[in-house]
């Protein structure tokens, strides 16, 4: 299918139409933040869905009814996405989002609120390959032909929500102050509990070390890829082709050297290093970028 037919432009960044119409953003550019709201910021592909899972259980004393009964894009809701005007009123304070967008483009009541942000990012080597995986599964997303062929749309940011440097450059050194964490997905992998820690330490929220174990338990890959609310099963086959490839697909670090050639790897690296020159942000392709 024609690019024009699946992807709406917004800003010069490119969103899939079975998500996102002129109305879903015109509805997140009016949205109301509230002050307690807590918002989970990612480029794609890069933690989304395991927030989604973590969150309700930190915000809510870790109760676990709302992750066994909701699905994922429910509870935690994408600010921009069409879905949002379903759910929103039924949320409950303190509410969780999620969201896709560029620091700039954030709406007017988030950068007047005290809503917080948590911004996760992981390795972009890692990014391309869950997301070249994903366009083969989802039909509403253009086929991505070679992994060389995915990685030239990837570097030069013709993919979804632009280039992941532009993404990671927005979101740093930002007016936010301490209402913004960074974390990222391979800390995560490497230590779920201290990360959840310091999540609730940022939320000024506490947890006993039994619910923590539980929450942590519950939170890693192989209990998620059971829970049907979170593991996208609940989508029609016609939308997610789950034979081809599963939402929750490996849930590792490093799985990028299954892909690069070392000549992509050197093309992939020139252009990353290129485009964070002058930036804090540092990138240790085994592990984590921070
Ligand atoms: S999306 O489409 O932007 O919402 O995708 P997102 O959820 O950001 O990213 C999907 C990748 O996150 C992995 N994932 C996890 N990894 C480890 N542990 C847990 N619990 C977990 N939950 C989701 C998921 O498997 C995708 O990565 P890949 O590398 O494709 O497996």
């Amino acid at each position: 299918m024609a690019s024009n037919e699946l992807y709406l432009f917004y800003h010069g960044l490119l969103l899939p139409k079975i998500s996102h119409t002129g109305d879903s953003l015109k509805c997140f550019e009016s949205f109301q933040m509230q002050d307690d709201d807590v918002v989970v910021v990612t480029y794609p592909k890069s933690g989304t869905t395991w927030m989604q899972e973590i969150l309700p259980l930190l915000m809510n004393g870790g109760d676990f009814s709302k992750v066994l009964t909701i699905p994922n894009w429910d509870r935690v809701p994408w600010l921009e996405e069409l879905r949002i005007a379903e759910v929103v009123d039924k949320l409950t304070p303190p509410r969780a989002f999620v969201s896709h967008m560029p620091y700039h483009l954030m709406p007017p009541s988030f950068f007047s609120s005290k809503a917080k942000v948590i911004y996760v990012s992981r390795n972009p080597k890692d990014v391309i390959v869950s997301s070249f995986n994903f366009h083969q599964m989802a039909s509403f997303l253009h086929d991505p032909g070679t992994f060389e062929e995915f990685m030239d749309s990837f570097l030069s940011g013709n993919v979804l929500f632009g280039k992941w440097t532009d993404h990671v450059k927005s979101w740093r050194n930002t007016d936010l102050g301490d209402r913004i964490l960074y974390i990222t997905y391979e800390e995560m992998i490497k230590d779920l509990s201290g990360v959840i820690e310091r999540i609730l330490s940022f939320l000024g929220k506490n947890m006993n070390k039994e619910t923590l174990k539980r929450v942590s338990e519950h939170c890693e890959f192989k209990s998620m890829k059971q829970n049907n609310m979170s593991n996208y099963s609940l989508v029609p086959q016609d939308i997610m082709d789950h034979t081809k490839c599963r939402f929750l697909r490996k849930g590792i670090v490093g799985d990028w050297k299954n892909y690069f050639t070392p000549e992509l790897e050197s093309k992939f690296n020139a252009v990353i290093f290129e485009e964070l020159k002058g930036t804090d942000i540092t990138v240790s392709w085994d592990g984590a970028h921070n």
